[in-house]
């Protein structure tokens, strides 16, 4: 079932970014080359009145080699033929932190426990991806739930990313904390 391509990988059937929406904890992440939110991470997805998708995430980061500080991130998403597909333009709320245009497809989630999301940034000469980055999301900030692992396991598998993934902390400590997470 992987054969590594990245046209080949299989997305969530029918999905429903209504149902997508609210607030995920990230439980897992493979990095993408270069700089990344290290832990702490929050995302929240909404729809707007005109359909759209939009969404926040917050992140501890290091930026300038040792400087520590909580990222405020936003990302507006733009459809493509395949609903759970998206291009995602995104920025800081600090301009200098990170932004860009990635793509943010979601592999599989059940709505109410787990999602699992991927963004192949390169796609090498061969079909396989060169830079890519996923995050494992449970809308439960303890973790996945047991009976959701074995899927989730698999569907790394499909990504060929089995075994690059590092769990995420959510030790609400520093300005990602619970308490500044609210706004
Ligand atoms: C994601 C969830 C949906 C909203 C956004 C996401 C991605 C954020 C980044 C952030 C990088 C920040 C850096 C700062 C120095 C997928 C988590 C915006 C890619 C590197």
């Amino acid at each position: 079932a992987q054969d590594c391509q990245v046209a080949n990988i299989q997305v969530m059937q029918n999905f429903n970014k209504t149902m997508y929406a609210g607030t995920w904890y990230a439980v897992g992440k493979k990095d993408p080359d270069g700089l990344f939110l290290l832990d702490n991470i929050v995302a929240t997805f909404s729809i707007g009145e005109d359909g759209k998708m939009t969404a926040t995430a917050k992140g501890r980061v290091i930026i300038l080699d040792n400087w520590e500080m909580c990222a405020e991130m936003f990302g507006t998403f733009e459809e493509t033929p395949e609903p759970a597909k998206f291009k995602m333009k995104y920025w800081g709320a600090a301009s200098y932190l990170q932004s860009g245009n990635d793509n943010h497809w979601v592999i599989d989630t059940d709505y109410d426990n787990y999602a699992i999301h991927y963004s192949c940034r390169v796609v090498d000469t061969d079909g396989t991806c060169l830079d890519s980055y996923s995050l494992i999301f449970s809308r439960h900030p303890t973790g996945l739930r047991a009976e959701d692992q074995p899927t989730v396991t698999q569907k790394k598998l499909e990504l060929c990313l089995l075994g690059k993934y590092r769990r995420v902390p959510h030790t609400g400590d520093f300005s990602c904390g619970a308490n500044s997470r609210s706004k």
